[in-house]
């Protein structure tokens, strides 16, 4: 009996239990004035301790916001709450990548418009490619002079000069100068070149003057850039060296400095750029009005539309940046094919070399070395590309090279500000030489050094095998 009783109180209770849990599955919270959501209500039997906790913290928070039907509430509440932030979360990180993946679709699909072409790069490759030589648009004729000259007194007299002169006609000339643009960089140049630049205070120059110039030029970029160059057009120097007895190498240095081997050669008009140095420089005027007189009389002999070739904003034009009187007395025809054109590598090339024979490169002379003093008494010297001192001078004030090359008799003492003090060199004559390209010490080192620099590399491993002029207009 007693078991038969202890069986019936015990389905009793289960039945009980097992009411009670279905009761609880299907209660909900009754929505209020600040919860109008309906809470779906579960039991959890694992984490006891948890759920206390939890529901203390909800009927504290309850209480506060005077919500009645705290009781009818289940800690269960609470274990929704995680799990609505989860969905939140989720639905956040698969919102970013899909936002980027929808850009990153976007750009691979965006058509390529004409504003994305760089117009700079584009003319100055345009112009590398040479000017044509074909007959200019001589027929068409202006009355008078219009545009940014018209009012100008030194335009209208430089007209009447190349009509009386040259046997110009003043109709196609006024055409010219009409047609003639005084940009307002131009202008800003030409004032700068005739008043220079304001110097503020006593203020003593910074060191390290060479180390930046040297910067500029002495870069891994522009020496591979000469070496497929020199590559490119060996014959052509070859040709240059046996002929004018200028190493290849300094021709090299030339055209990298210049231009960085048509780089850069200019990215204005020449004849906006000599008009606005001739014509707006009251302390320089003359002699850019000369080089524009000049400039006109190679575009009528070698048959270019003076209105088409690019120049620096002095108007120094070709990969060698040649002055136009410097290319009726210096440039050559290098590769004979009858016109003497400064944008093409071969008849620079030439130039460069005819340039620096006609100003007395000495075959096979040593061009600068590097000195080293044992006292501060250089200091008492005159330095520079112009300086001249005797070996035993140099050598009686503590300066001394531990190779002289063929340099004998004087040499320049030449001085470089660098970040850690003087360097001192020696220049030979065809250091010299190097400065009648441009008047600079700095210049002709940058050259010098630039040179040594390809001349170690050409006979080396090839950095860029096979260089053709086309690869090399690509890598430009
Ligand atoms: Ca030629």
């Amino acid at each position: 009996m007693n078991n038969k009783y202890k069986l019936l109180s015990s389905l009793v209770l289960a039945i009980l239990v097992v009411n009670m849990s279905a009761c609880s599955k299907t209660a909900t919270v009754k929505p209020t004035k600040e919860k109008p959501v309906k809470y779906r209500v579960q039991t959890d039997t694992k984490n006891s301790n948890n759920k206390s906790k939890s529901y203390a913290k909800l009927s504290e928070s309850w209480e506060s916001k005077g919500v009645e039907e705290k009781q009818e509430a289940d800690i269960s509440v609470i274990k929704l709450r995680p799990k609505k932030k989860i969905v939140v979360k989720r639905a956040v990180k698969r919102s970013i990548p899909a936002r980027h993946n929808v850009q990153n679709k976007r750009r691979a699909v965006a058509p390529v418009t004409k504003k994305r072409i760089a117009p700079i790069r584009h003319v100055a490759r345009k112009v590398y490619q040479a000017p044509r030589h074909s007959a200019p648009k001589s027929n068409i004729r202006y009355a008078s002079l219009k545009g940014d000259y018209a009012h100008n007194p030194q335009a209208q007299s430089f007209v009447n000069m190349m009509a009386s002169k040259h046997g110009f006609d003043r109709g196609y000339l006024n055409y010219l100068l009409s047609n003639t643009v005084a940009t307002p960089f131009l202008k800003r140049m030409a004032y700068a070149d005739a008043y220079g630049r304001k110097r503020t205070g006593n203020k003593k120059p910074r060191a390290g003057r060479w180390n930046r110039y040297r910067g500029n030029f002495l870069t891994p970029r522009t020496i591979n850039k000469g070496v497929a160059f020199a590559r490119a057009n060996r014959v052509a120097l070859q040709r240059a060296e046996d002929r004018y007895g200028v190493p290849k190498e300094y021709i090299l240095g030339i055209i990298g400095v210049e231009t960085r081997y048509g780089g850069n050669v200019g990215k204005n008009r020449a004849i906006d750029a000599l008009a606005a140095m001739g014509f707006n420089n009251p302390r320089r005027g003359k002699y850019f009005r000369s080089e524009l007189e000049a400039y006109l009389l190679m575009t009528r002999k070698e048959r270019l539309d003076p209105l088409k070739p690019m120049a620096s904003y002095a108007g120094a034009l070709g990969l060698c940046q040649f002055m136009p009187s410097n290319i009726k007395r210096y440039a050559v025809d290098h590769d004979g094919n009858g016109v003497i054109n400064l944008w093409t590598p071969a008849d620079a090339i030439g130039s460069v070399a005819n340039y620096f024979k006609k100003h007395g490169w000495s075959k096979g002379g040593t061009v600068a070395v590097q000195a080293n003093s044992i006292n501060s008494g250089y200091k008492t010297l005159k330095t520079g590309f112009k300086s001249k001192h005797s070996l035993s001078r140099l050598r009686n004030k503590g300066v001394s090279a531990r190779n002289l090359g063929n340099i004998s008799g004087k040499a320049s003492l030449i001085k470089l500000n660098t970040y850690s003090g003087d360097e001192l060199w020696l220049g030979g004559r065809n250091f010299y030489v190097i400065t009648r390209y441009n008047h600079s010490s700095h210049y002709a080192m940058a050259v010098h050094q630039l040179a040594q620099a390809i001349k170690g590399r050409i006979g080396g491993r090839a950095v860029i095998r096979q260089a053709s002029i086309d690869s090399l207009l690509k890598n430009l």
